[in-house]
């Protein structure tokens, strides 16, 4: 008897260590990304300046915001991160947030986010693309629960392992088709307020909630491993 209970124990203990480790690795949902007191957020760009800017963003004077500028050349014109606000998990977000601005000249920006796995060779890009104002924010969403609208412009695992395993979020300029050189264009535009929104159907970090997409992640990360590397283009 007591060697079913000591059993029976260590069984809790193990599940109970199964799902905190695993929850620990679950997108911060409702974080708001707003670039204040000077950060990039991990932004950058091979190709393009990407700069803090102090004032200006959503929240006007004194709220900061993300420039993205080609800075005179026709480049791939984007930044990714792979900052644990906007990676991780991404199995309990719903839709992504964000405002963006066409600041500096007018320019024919078409701006698409992307997600996935960086070094694992799966990575996906929303096939909404959206235009800003000149001069002004605007704020814009797509949804992950939805494959259909997302295409994969690197490798080949599926949509669930790479919102289950990413690593690296995008952020960038394209025209269609989306594939994994973007279109190159000169221009720049600011970036604020990225949030990521939890799926609405999940209760708010229930123990049994937070267990369940923790083990969705663990399971599509154990097949990620298999797949090569390669580099998502900003
Ligand atoms: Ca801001
Ligand atoms: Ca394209
Ligand atoms: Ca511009």
């Amino acid at each position: 008897m007591s060697q079913f209970k000591n059993r029976s124990k260590s069984l809790w203990m193990a599940g109970a260590f199964f799902a905190s480790s695993a929850a620990l690795a679950l997108a911060a949902v409702g974080t708001v990304v707003e670039f204040n007191g000077g950060s990039d957020q991990g932004f950058s760009s091979s190709q393009t300046v990407v700069t803090n800017v102090a004032s200006g963003g959503v929240g006007g004077a004194g709220d900061g915001y993300l420039s993205i500028d080609s800075a005179g050349f026709t480049v791939n014109l984007g930044a990714a991160t792979s900052d644990a606000d906007l990676t991780g998990c991404l199995s309990d977000v719903g839709t992504i947030q964000f405002s963006l601005n066409d600041i500096g000249a007018d320019e024919a920006l078409e701006i698409h986010v992307g997600f996935g796995v960086n070094g694992g060779g799966n990575f996906w890009q929303a096939n909404a693309g959206f235009a800003p104002p000149n001069g002004s924010w605007q704020q814009f969403e797509v949804d992950l629960t939805d494959e259909s609208q997302w295409t994969q412009t690197i490798g080949s695992g599926s949509f669930a392992d790479a919102k289950a395993n990413a690593n690296r979020f995008l952020i960038r300029h394209d025209n269609a088709p989306y594939m994994q050189i973007p279109d190159a264009l000169d221009g720049d535009f600011g970036v604020d307020g990225i949030t990521l929104v939890g799926i609405e159907r999940v209760p708010a970090a229930t123990g049994w909630s937070l267990a369940g997409l923790a083990l969705l992640c663990l399971i599509a990360g154990a097949a990620i491993l298999r797949q090569r590397p390669v580099s998502a283009e900003a």
